[in-house]
């Protein structure tokens, strides 16, 4: 990729970028959360628009010069409303944390009620953690999986609703391989009048495909990340009805946010559009048939797939029974000096801490998008199962290095840039 213009004036950053663009290249981009945009949806998201404030909404600015702007976020909504059917859609939100703090400033008070999944068991931050806003600000109880079979304890989650009379319901997570039961969440929360909100930051993309159930129509309020499975521009969306439109609308902007990031939206415009043709039904079942191979040879190899497989575009690997002195940090570590870039992860019942937890994500999309088919993720499955069995051998490792090259080789990424 030609950074001459950053060369001339910086070439440290020049460096840097050059170093980022080889390394995307060059190694196994497995972290769930991360996927490889389009050239057409990077130079959208690197255009002149970063330059325009936009505050306010298509038609209704607070500042001149917004024709283009107001293109732009135009067909991002209509293409949103297109692609995931809902009644209102705001692209606004600069991520999908901030997605759900537009949803709490619009329906919560401080010192409301938010009943989530904890952290540890594949819930997200921005559900209620003490570390953020959303714990700070609200009083938070959590529901789990159960231990056993690593699917949501739907039952304990409907006893905890009743108890605790929420104001917000969380669903949709980071971490959580299975399918959502989303009609079960819905009931409960009406039954204890309390919002739903489904955070899907994580499957975008696969609902968008319909390759995953959707909560859009059954949720009053769906979040999402747009830079994930969905392979569009970064940033976050919000989609609900119309009934709580206007309010969501005055939560982004002024409520939560200045103004929009312009070139962000012109980025989910066309991934958006990208993700409307046929073509992306089949990246999106590629990505969760890729999930079910991965974890299919980890099991094969003796790993603890955490709830026995996938239904998504991740796996979760408790290393606890099968390598019980390895951390999962020390793996990640490991695998990283390979060139497979994935991460440790707090599994359910986590021993150990959430700096240097039990277990590893493995995510397929980006994978995926590289043209990597089930064969091939079978062999990246063999490739970490080696390398995290063996991740003191110096000549496993760097036979596995040469393994990734070659794996890169074969699936090149960005070669018109
Ligand atoms: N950082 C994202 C993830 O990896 O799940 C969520 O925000």
């Amino acid at each position: 990729m030609d950074y001459r213009h950053v060369r001339e004036v910086d070439p440290a950053v020049a460096d840097a970028l050059e170093g980022e663009v080889d390394r995307q290249c060059n190694t196994l981009a497995m972290i769930a959360s991360e996927n490889h945009v389009s050239p057409a949806v990077l130079e959208a998201q690197s255009s002149v628009l970063t330059n325009k404030y936009a505050e306010g909404y298509p038609g209704k600015r607070y500042y001149a010069g917004c024709r283009y702007a107001d293109e732009i976020e135009e067909l991002a909504i209509e293409r949103a409303k297109e692609l995931w059917g809902a009644e209102h859609v705001n692209v606004q939100p600069h991520s999908g944390t901030q997605a759900n703090m537009g949803v709490y400033l619009a329906v919560l008070d401080p010192g409301d009620k938010i009943l989530s999944l904890d952290l540890t068991h594949g819930g997200h931050l921005s559900h209620g953690h003490p570390a953020n806003f959303t714990g700070q600000l609200f009083e938070v109880e959590q529901y789990y999986v159960d231990p056993e079979t690593g699917y949501i304890d739907y039952e304990a989650l409907e006893g905890k609703a009743r108890e605790f009379e929420p104001d917000v319901i969380v669903s949709g997570y980071s971490a959580y391989p299975r399918a959502v039961d989303w009609e079960r969440i819905q009931e409960v929360a009406e039954e204890v009048d309390a919002y739903h909100l489904a955070d899907i930051a994580h499957i975008t993309g696969l609902v968008a495909a319909g390759v995953h159930p959707s909560p859009v129509g059954i949720a009053d309020f769906v979040t999402g990340s747009t830079h994930k499975t969905i392979r569009a521009g970064r940033g976050g969306i919000i989609m609900t009805s119309e009934e709580y439109a206007s309010d969501i609308d005055k939560a982004v902007f002024p409520g939560g946010q200045g103004g929009p990031l312009m070139h962000n939206i012109a980025g989910k415009a066309v991934g958006f559009g990208e993700a409307l043709q046929p073509e992306f039904r089949e990246y999106a079942e590629g990505v969760v048939a890729n999930a079910r191979t991965l974890a299919e040879t980890f099991r094969e190899r003796g790993l603890e797939v955490v709830s026995g497989g996938t239904d998504t575009h991740l796996v979760l690997v408790d290393l606890r029974e099968s390598h019980p002195d390895l951390t999962g940090g020390e793996a990640e570590e490991a695998l990283d000096a390979t060139g497979v870039v994935l991460n440790a992860n707090t599994v359910p019942g986590e021993t150990r801490s959430a700096f240097n937890p039990s277990g590893i994500r493995a995510g397929t999309p980006a994978l995926t998008t590289r043209g990597f088919d089930e064969d091939a993720v079978a062999d990246v499955g063999d490739l970490i199962y080696r390398v995290v069995d063996n991740h003191d051998d110096e000549a496993v490792l760097d036979e596995a290095s040469e393994r990734v090259r070659e794996l890169c080789d074969e699936h090149p990424l960005y070669e018109d840039l």
